[in-house]
This record gives structure tokens, C-alpha cells and sequence, in this order.
């Protein structure tokens, strides 16, 4: 039996800042939600930051798919994020050796590492993909999850995979702030656990993704923060819906304590 802490006492419990910060605006703002805005121009990515934005404790996005990125848009976007207390995510799912995810994470016309409060990394390369985020992103006080489960049918990932992501995590606790995946890894209460695959109802689409929903990922698979996209983003009221998740996840994890 798990002993479940509240956002207040876990944050009090954090020692890396941005892990701090983060239980710190659930808290606040009352949400453990997370929304993926997968679009593809800039203003209507600021949009839907807009939006949901008082509704999130995070915004992931897909820079690389902007069609019209520039050197502004992560200027407008950190503003948007200001003004609604979240904190912005760059799912760019770092995979490469530790020299280029460095290049990947600082250089191209993207320099993630200016702007992404969190990016997230597969631990398949071993410790040399952290060690290269690292150089990089610890001076700006930045975090990076580690993804130990993916959500799609028929993944790759092995049984014994997500225990030695967590035993990764352990070892780089300046620059690890959590984890992605499909269940909570470890008890330990400073680790964020992030899930994607969340609709309202148990569903799927055509191309391999599945959904379960808040109440399941949050109370029996240990989520604490659910990343919605198509679910808010193609709903017709976009900023009532984003609420109604924001509803759903907060009371399920509260229904815990
Ligand atoms: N995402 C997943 N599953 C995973 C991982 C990431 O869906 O296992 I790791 C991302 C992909 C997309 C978002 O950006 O989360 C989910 O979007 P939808 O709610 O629209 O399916």
C-alpha cells in the first residue's frame, strides 16, 4: 500500500527547483494537468496556450512540427506561460548518443534548451544521453523525464525496461525530474509521474494509440499528471473541456489522499 502525498507536501519535499515548481503550481492552480498541443502553426499554438492555459500545470508541444517556427514564437509562448503560471515541455524524445542529443537539445533553428522548461529523453543510450542533456540544461535549471513505457499497442519496450529507467533516474537526480509511462515506477514522492494515452472514455485511434481515463491512470496506475491532446484540442469548447480534465484528474488524485 502506497502512502499518497499531497502536491503541497511532495513540493516541500523536492530538492531539484523545477520539480519544486511544478508541485507547487498543482497545488496553486489545482490541476495535474498537462495538455499537448500537437498543431502546426505557431498562432494557433499560442491559441490554445491561451486557452487551457489556466486550466494546466503544463504545456507539451511539438516544436518540429510548427510550420512557421521562428526565433519570436518561443518568446510569445514563454509570455503566454508567465501570465498563466504553467510550465512548457518539449517532447522532443531525445534517442541519440550523447554528443548529438547536446547539438539537438542547444543548436538548429529550434535551441530547445532556451526555452523548454522540461524535455523528455529514451533511456535506451545509457547514461552518456544524460550526461550530453546535461551540460546543457543544468546551468538553466532545467529537468528532463525519462520514458519508461510508451502508450501504443504492441510497443517494444521490455518488462524489466521501466526498472532500470528508475534505477537511471536515481542515479541523476540534478537533471531527472520523472518519468513518462503507463504506471508509477517507483513510491518515491519527488519523482513526477507523467501519462499520456488519456481520453474521458476507454478508446483508441487508427494508428496505435490507446486511451484509458484520469480515474484509471491516476488511481490505479499511479499517474500523477495526465497529458491530454486530441481530447481538448479537436473538442468543441477546448477551454470547457480542458476544465472538465482538470476536474477529473484533480478529484482522482484528491480521492486518494
Ligand atoms: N505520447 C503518447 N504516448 C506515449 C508517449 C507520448 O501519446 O507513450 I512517451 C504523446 C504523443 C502525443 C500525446 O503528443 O502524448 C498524446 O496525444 P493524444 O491525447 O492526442 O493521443
Amino acid at each position: 500500500e502506497r502512502k499518497i502525498l499531497s502536491f503541497k507536501e511532495r513540493a516541500s519535499l523536492c530538492q531539484h527547483p523545477l520539480t519544486k515548481r511544478i508541485f507547487g503550481i498543482m497545488e496553486e492552480k489545482k490541476t495535474n494537468l498537462c495538455v499537448a498541443a500537437d498543431v502546426t502553426f505557431c498562432a494557433k499554438l499560442l491559441e490554445i496556450a491561451e486557452t487551457v492555459g489556466p486550466h494546466i500545470c503544463v504545456l507539451k508541444i511539438h516544436a518540429d512540427i510548427l510550420e512557421d517556427f521562428n526565433s519570436e514564437f518561443p518568446e510569445k509562448l514563454k509570455d503566454v506561460a508567465k501570465k498563466h503560471n504553467f510550465v512548457i515541455f518539449e517532447d522532443r524524445k531525445f534517442a541519440d548518443i550523447g554528443h548529438t542529443v547536446y547539438m539537438q537539445y542547444t543548436k538548429g533553428i529550434h535551441t530547445i534548451v532556451e526555452w523548454a522548461d522540461i524535455i523528455d529523453c529514451h533511456p535506451l543510450p545509457g547514461p552518456g544521453i544524460l550526461e550530453g542533456l546535461k551540460q546543457a540544461g543544468i546551468k538553466k535549471g532545467r529537468g528532463c523525464l525519462l520514458i519508461a513505457q510508451m502508450s501504443t499497442k504492441g510497443n517494444l519496450v521490455p518488462a524489466n525496461y521501466p526498472e532500470a529507467t528508475a534505477h537511471f533516474a536515481d542515479h541523476h537526480r540534478d537533471f531527472v525530474i520523472g518519468f513518462i509511462g503507463q504506471s508509477r515506477l517507483i513510491p518515491d514522492p519527488t519523482f513526477i509521474n507523467f501519462t499520456p494515452g488519456i481520453k474521458l472514455e476507454e478508446s483508441s485511434d487508427s494508428l496505435g494509440q490507446q486511451y484509458v481515463t484520469p480515474q484509471e491512470a491516476i488511481q490505479n496506475r499511479g499517474a500523477d499528471v495526465i497529458i491530454v491532446g486530441r481530447g481538448i484540442t479537436d473538442a468543441n469548447d477546448p477551454q470547457a473541456t480542458a476544465a472538465e480534465y482538470k476536474k477529473a484528474g484533480f478529484d482522482a488524485y484528491s480521492q486518494l489522499l
